[in-house]
């Protein structure tokens, strides 16, 4: 259920009959769960939703301050602006990939694909489960940026409101390709 929400409030909201504003990325609440109840094998109602967004292990969505709308806080393909904050990163962050990428991400650098920014995790580990979801069932590749640096020279960085690191771009200069364990220290 969680994830078919997070298909129709980042892609595909068309598939169940509804709009999102393009300012923010909200949906109405009540015409989500309409739409879902009407056009989805799902049931769902206030409760189950509120559940979901609380249960959400990233803190993938979030309700306006009078609970009458709800968006993804990020990750959208669909043409919407959120509020971000720009933010100067830590020295590093990390991109986890699958092998069969990397011959185009060191040539071009990161892109943000069918999404609308690049997305960086703040740790190794989050970066390994992240590229596993496009490796599987091989190990993913976890790519060091040089964020520090990177902000140095005058990229533009900005954190979701659930904390994931977004960008436009990183070209390949700096991008270090990561062997095996390695920690943050
Ligand atoms: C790769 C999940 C070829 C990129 C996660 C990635 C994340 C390139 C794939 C969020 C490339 C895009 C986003 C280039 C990048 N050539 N491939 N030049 N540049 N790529 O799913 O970052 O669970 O759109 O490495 O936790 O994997 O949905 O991006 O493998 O935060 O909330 O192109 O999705 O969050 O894949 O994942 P994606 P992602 P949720």
């Amino acid at each position: 259920m969680s994830r078919f929400i997070s298909k129709i409030l980042r892609h595909q909201p068309q598939i169940i009959g509804i709009e999102i504003e393009r300012t923010g990325a909200w949906a109405d609440v009540n015409a989500l769960m309409e739409g879902i109840n009407a056009k989805s094998k799902f049931h769902i109602d206030r409760p189950l939703l509120e559940q979901i967004v609380a249960a959400d292990g990233k803190g993938r969505y979030s309700f306006n301050a009078d609970g009458t709308k709800i968006r993804a806080n990020q990750g959208h393909s669909i043409d919407v602006v959120i509020q971000m904050e720009h933010r100067t990163p830590p020295e590093f962050l990390y991109h986890g990939t699958a092998w069969r990428f990397m011959g185009s991400i060191t040539a071009k650098g990161l892109l943000p694909g069918t999404r609308q920014f690049v997305h960086l995790s703040p740790d190794y580990a989050t970066a390994v489960t992240v590229g596993y979801r496009h490796s599987k069932p091989e190990q993913p590749v976890v790519l060091k940026i040089h964020a520090g640096r990177m902000a140095a020279d005058g990229y533009d960085f900005m954190i979701s409101d659930n904390g994931v690191w977004q960008i436009a771009h990183v070209p390949p200069q700096y991008i270090e390709i990561t062997q095996g364990e390695q920690t943050d220290e």
